[in-house]
């Protein structure tokens, strides 16, 4: 058995915060706990279609979030979201939906040049270019969480040196 819990991953767009939360929720299947990765990928489409990138659609998206990692709580599911999450307020809030203890957030900090070298989608370069306009970390604001349950650094740590780092923490929590 295991406890369901949020994982609450928060960084700079290409930081890696998708990434880690899926090889984790592989680790985390072998030790059979029941997870579920929500990110842009499943949400923004569907859940949150309706919403964009201003900062009130942020503040939304990340509250409805929130709520549905609730849900996944309730249903005895360890919630991995790995969202952007931008503001330390909308974070807070998402924590304060659950007890004490059972929301983790882990700052996935990687150097914003790093995640522009990386720039993946070449989303970076349009924002340098002015093409689009409020880019995290460009145009728009980061607030760095204050107290992360678990810092990882993806520039100098890899995938499974950051999966482990935060297995060894669920373990020693005894989460898992
Ligand atoms: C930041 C944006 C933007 C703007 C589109 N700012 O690398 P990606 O593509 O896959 O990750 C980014 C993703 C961020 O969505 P989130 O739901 O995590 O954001 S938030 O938590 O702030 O609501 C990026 C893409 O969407 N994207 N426009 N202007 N990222």
């Amino acid at each position: 058995g295991h406890k369901s819990v949020i994982l609450w991953f928060t960084g700079l767009s290409g930081a890696g915060k998708s990434t880690i939360a899926h090889a984790l929720e592989e680790s985390l299947y072998q030790l059979g706990a029941k997870t579920y990765v929500l990110d842009g990928d499943n949400v923004r489409h569907g859940l949150c279609g309706d919403l964009g990138f201003s900062d009130k659609d942020r503040n939304e998206n990340i509250r409805r979030i929130g709520e549905v990692s609730k849900l996944f709580i309730d249903a005895g599911v360890i919630a991995l979201c790995a969202f952007i999450s931008p503001f330390r307020a909308d974070r807070q809030r998402a924590r304060e939906l659950v007890d004490e203890g059972d929301f983790i957030e882990i700052h996935v900090k990687c150097p914003l040049e790093v995640c522009e070298t990386r720039d993946p989608k070449g989303l970076y370069q349009k924002a340098r270019a002015g093409l689009i306009k409020g880019y995290t970390g460009i145009s728009s604001p980061y607030e760095e969480p204050e107290n992360p349950e678990i810092v990882l650094d993806t520039s100098v740590q890899n995938i499974n040196e950051c999966v482990e780092q935060i297995i060894d923490y669920l373990t020693k929590k005894e989460i898992v």
